[in-house]
């Protein structure tokens, strides 16, 4: 009897001293385990979700707690999703792009883009088996694709907390989680651009250098005519050598005015001969052009504060709007300039150029989700018809085409 008791302590003991050995080694195996993609890119960590079966009704893309108010309408992909509403530039002329030119020029300015983080995305879902393993990548994948952590991170939460076990092996039901959250992140709730009852309508072009801001000038002046509106240019970048001449170059394109000042020359008082042309020869529209410059350069930004309050002397309430342009090839640095900017100035539109010839086009969707500033019109190009109204649905629809098989968002 007491070598059976001996016998079941020594037992007891030999198991507790297993026990003991595969806790310590499971430990160790836990901490050599290689970082998450979040740790390794600096972004915060995912956000505890709820076990799925406490939320009677996934809500793909609603903004985060604290984060404002939801969409009106969030997109239900498992159903024909409504037409979004597009960031119009204007009622009537700026329409979304709906004829097979413009989508065929969204398809060509979102090529680069499409074969960048799109066909990774493309490449991970074509597999035979989604698996868990398959949902790490894609958080890997939306992480480093320039589109912005938040925008990355509404996205994987979209696909990984909004379908159930089964959709999730279900590649296209996948797409449609990501086309219906990026068509959400896109659609930013602002006004159309008030341009009726402004004689003239004033628009103010900034950002920094190189972006764009004169093409892009160029671009809308020509559109505008085309309109039937009478254009006006103010050659506000006295600084660069030739830059008044390049934008003569564009005004002669385009045919409309330009009024310029001296090289070197007090760019404000450009600014306002112009506007006041502009009122007293009843002009609709005054695009002003200013310097390229950075953030980090207080005159310089004191300066645009100053061609602010000048504008205004020439006309109360001018300018009506301040378009910032940014670069789609510098990724998210782009959306780093228009915060900083934010941050010092009223912005009241993006213009994002360069999507042709950038993988990083995707970056659109951190603007929109991270500044709540509407992108007005992208550069698809550098001719003078190379601008288009930003439309999300025609964006998203151009975006995934090829990757998704083709199905409209
Ligand atoms: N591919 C492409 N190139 C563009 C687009 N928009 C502008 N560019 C090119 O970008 C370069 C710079 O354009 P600018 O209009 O001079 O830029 P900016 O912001 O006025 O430059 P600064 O006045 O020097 O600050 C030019 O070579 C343009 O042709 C676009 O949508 N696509
Ligand atoms: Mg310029």
């Amino acid at each position: 009897m007491q070598t059976e008791l001996l016998e079941l302590a020594a037992a007891i003991v030999g198991i507790a001293l297993i026990m003991v050995v595969l806790r310590r080694a499971s430990a160790r195996s836990r901490e050599r385990a290689p970082m998450n993609v979040r740790e390794r890119l600096g972004v915060e960590p995912e956000a505890p979700t709820k076990p799925k079966r406490e939320r009677k009704r996934p809500r793909p893309g609603a903004p985060e707690a604290g984060q404002g108010p939801a969409p009106a309408k969030p997109s239900e992909p498992t159903q024909p999703s409504e037409p979004a509403k597009p960031s119009k530039a204007e009622p009537g002329p700026d329409e979304a792009p709906t004829d097979a030119e413009a989508r065929e020029a969204y398809k060509a300015g979102l090529a680069k883009t499409r074969g960048g983080f799109v066909a990774r995305l493309g490449k991970l879902f074509g597999r035979k088996k989604i698996d868990a393993q398959t949902l790490d990548e894609l958080e890997e994948v939306l992480f480093t694709a320039d589109i912005g952590p938040r925008a990355a991170d509404r996205i994987f939460q979209s696909v990984k907390g909004g379908l159930s076990k089964d959709d999730l092996e279900d590649a296209s039901k996948i797409w449609a989680r990501i086309r219906a959250t990026s068509k959400d992140i896109l659609s930013v709730d602002a006004p159309p651009v008030a341009m009726t009852g402004k004689q003239p309508f004033v628009l103010l072009v900034l950002g920094v250098n190189g972006v764009g801001k004169t093409t892009t000038i160029g671009k809308l002046a020509q559109k505008w005519k085309l309109d039937g509106r009478k254009v006006l240019l103010a050659a506000g970048d006295t600084y660069r050598a030739a830059a008044t001449e390049q934008l003569e170059v564009w005004a002669d394109r385009a045919e409309v005015p330009i009024v310029r000042g001296k090289q070197n020359g007090d760019p404000s008082s450009v600014i306002f001969e112009a506007i006041k042309k502009g009122v007293d020869e009843g002009f609709d529209i005054v695009i002003c052009d200013t310097a390229g410059r950075l953030h980090s350069n207080a005159g310089l930004m004191d300066e645009l504060k100053k061609l602010r309050r000048v504008a205004d002397k020439a006309m109360p309430g001018a300018p009506h709007e301040t378009w910032m342009v940014l670069d789609a090839t510098t990724g998210q640095n782009a959306i780093s300039q228009a915060k900083t900017f934010k941050a010092d100035m009223e912005i009241t539109g993006i213009v994002l150029t360069k999507l042709d010839g950038s993988a990083k086009g995707g970056v659109v969707l951190g603007i929109c989700d991270e500044l709540k500033v509407p992108v007005r019109f992208v550069g698809v190009g550098e001719k003078i018809g190379d601008l288009r109204p930003f439309d999300p649905a025609a964006f998203v629809e151009a975006l995934y085409s090829d990757a998704s098989g083709g199905e409209p968002s």
